[in-house]
């Protein structure tokens, strides 16, 4: 059993993002097992779900003539169009059947706002609307944050950079962790967690 002071954070390992789903991560599922196993070691486990609504602003289909993968401008800055996923409800959002959520204290939904996009369990794209997330694990004295999860380059990512910025230590485990990556973004988001401090942990 890890410290006390030490959270495991499973980041949208749901169906959408596992092969067969709406935004399926090349090997999202891949991770599951590992996921379990590790989960013996904590006491405090955090599971997330992208969880939206079917008018949500993130969805291509409701852009009429905007393509999947595409880069639009919201008010809160630059958003990438995706194809419709986890629409609240649905077989696609539920958690990938072999993911263990019994240890889990907390599922944190995110993404409901129709209007603002939330990659990170921490606050919504805007960067400022906040989830909760710090002020729970607050509370329960963790300071230290191991982050799993889909996808490596979007929730993982701005999970992890948020957390160093609220001032956590943040450890991700690579080989429990899979990318989108598109146009370049899993690179440019290991370069950024690097930046910023996060510990990176690989393991065959
Ligand atoms: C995610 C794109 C859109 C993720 C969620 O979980 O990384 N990516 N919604
Ligand atoms: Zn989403």
């Amino acid at each position: 059993m890890r410290e006390t002071d030490t959270a495991l954070i499973v980041i949208d390992v749901q169906n959408d993002f596992c092969p067969g789903g709406a935004l399926a991560v090349a090997g999202g599922d891949e991770i599951v097992p590992g996921i379990n196993a590790l989960m013996a070691e904590f006491s405090c486990i955090v599971l997330t779900q992208d969880w939206h609504p079917a008018d949500h602003s993130s969805f291509a289909d409701n852009h009429p003539g905007a393509a999947p993968f595409s880069v639009t401008e919201m008010p809160y800055g630059a958003q990438v169009l995706w194809p419709r996923h986890c629409v609240i409800g649905s077989a696609g959002a539920a958690f990938h059947p072999g993911l263990n959520t019994d240890p889990a204290q907390l599922i944190l939904r995110k993404g409901f706002r129709p209007g603002i996009d939330s990659y990170s369990a921490f606050f919504e794209n805007d960067r400022e609307t906040a989830t909760g997330l710090e002020a729970w694990l607050h509370a329960r004295g963790i300071t230290t944050l191991v982050i799993v999860g889909l996808a490596t380059d979007y929730c993982v990512a701005y999970s992890a950079l948020d957390a160093v910025r609220l001032g956590f230590r943040v450890e991700l485990r690579e080989h429990l962790s899979r990318a989108i990556d598109l146009d370049g973004s899993l690179e440019e988001a290991m370069a950024q967690m690097e930046d910023a401090g996060v510990v990176m942990v690989n393991m065959p």
